[in-house]
């Protein structure tokens, strides 16, 4: 292809075009790519070219908006969709590309068939109980089907954390008192100088976040102030926000240092390594610590990396979890209230009719079949241009 403006003897660019007739393109429309050599000038003339002749550029998640309007996806694929388009890692891709493939809808799928025949037994006895041909009481296993679709759910909301482990990466906090080194291992770590470090205890004031990709899992390292009581509003400021990032943190890594006072560490529930630091320095400490690490030499470093290694191997691989987001786990966490509330009183039935309805109107909203305009106009704004 060579692209010329009409009238005009000049070559903009040669290239190549892509057609993809309806309904078997990404949106189900005709659509047409310009695969050209991508120079920032070339690409301007050749936009300026096309919009010229009456087109204009996508919004955002104006491919995918259309996609979707056109019956291609649902909205927990399109989400899956955003998620491959920000991958960074390997597991991040596996999960995404698993949501992407309708794994997740399939699954709401089969719970919303299954709950729509229990709905169906009940509703069938509340609208024709006097009709005779439909017996008065529900089938003895109803309540039965009941518990296990609900524990079904349930389990799915058991792995949504793991599914946050993924998308959102490893929180790793570096903890200890001031100067214990943890701003000097996390540029070890990170192979970069993006900590300041000084020998001034206190230094570090705001939590800074790192991303790190090791074996395909991300991790996020935080480096924070060290732990002590101060005079200083800003430091003090400092300590408050890294107990907070501490609580919150899914690895705690306990920095102490020869040269500094030791500290009991703070109790956590999630997993804590007892990092030595300034190995290189000789010291007491390391016997004491699960791992002993010098910045300066490099030493005890690769250990620390294996350590991270296997620690997220159990957090966050195995199979892609497919719900990760704060909206999965609400929905879900209503249809399984819901669910309760219909096996408790069975007794009732107009009342187990409703709160079943309930259950089905949780799972449509998670595929985007109920408030769709809302929850959709919030997920293509996250999108970028033209996709
Ligand atoms: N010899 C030696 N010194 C180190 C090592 N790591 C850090 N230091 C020194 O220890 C001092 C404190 O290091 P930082 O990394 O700033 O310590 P920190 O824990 O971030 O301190 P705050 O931000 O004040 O809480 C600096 O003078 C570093 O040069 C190491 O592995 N070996
Ligand atoms: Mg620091």
């Amino acid at each position: 292809m060579v692209l010329r403006p009409i009238g005009l003897g000049s070559v903009l660019d040669r290239g190549l075009v892509a057609f993809f007739p309806a309904p078997h393109s990404f949106t189900g429309e005709d659509c047409a790519e310009l695969q050209v050599h991508g120079s920032t000038a070339g690409v301007r003339a050749i936009l300026k070219l096309l919009t010229g002749q009456g087109a204009r550029s996508a919004e955002a998640g104006e491919f995918t908006r259309r996609a979707f309007e056109n019956g291609k996806l649902d909205s927990v694929e399109i989400e899956g969709s955003g998620d491959l388009l920000d991958a960074e890692t390997e597991n991040q891709r596996r999960r995404a590309l698993a949501r992407f493939e309708g794994g997740l809808s399939w699954q709401i799928d089969d719970w919303r068939n299954r709950l729509l025949d229990l709905r169906a037994e009940i509703e069938a006895r509340l609208d024709f109980s006097d009709e005779g041909d439909v017996a008065d009481g529900l089938p003895e296993q109803f309540g039965g089907d009941i518990a296990t679709l609900k524990s079904s759910i349930g389990a799915a909301l058991a792995s949504i954390e793991h599914g946050r482990i993924v998308r959102e990466g490893i929180r790793v906090a570096l903890a200890g008192v001031p100067n214990a080194g943890k701003s000097s291992l996390l540029n070890a770590l990170a192979r970069s100088d993006i900590a300041i470090v000084t020998d001034e205890a206190g230094t570090t004031r705001d939590v800074r976040e790192v991303p790190l990709d090791i074996a395909g899992q991300l991790f996020i390292l935080l480096d924070l102030a060290g732990l002590r009581e101060t005079d200083s509003k800003a430091e003090a400021e400092g300590v408050r926000r890294a107990r907070h990032a501490i609580e919150l943190a899914d690895i705690v890594l306990w920095l102490t240092a020869p040269d500094t006072p030791d500290i009991a560490p703070p109790l956590v529930s999630v997993p804590m390594l007892r990092v030595a630091t300034k190995s290189d320095l000789g010291g007491a400490d390391a016997a004491a610590a699960d791992i002993a690490v010098s910045a300066q030499t490099g030493a005890g470093l690769d250990q620390l990396f294996g350590r991270l290694r296997t620690i997220g191997e159990t957090l966050g691989t195995g199979e892609p979890a497919l719900l990760s987001r704060e909206r999965d786990r609400l929905a879900l966490q209503d249809a399984s209230t819901a669910l309760d509330a219909a096996v408790t009183r069975l007794d009732d039935m107009e009342l187990a009719a409703e709160n079943l309805r309930r259950a089905s109107f949780a799972l449509e909203r998670l595929v985007g079949r109920l408030d769709a305009e809302r929850v959709l106009d919030r997920l293509f704004m996250s999108f970028c241009i033209g996709k």
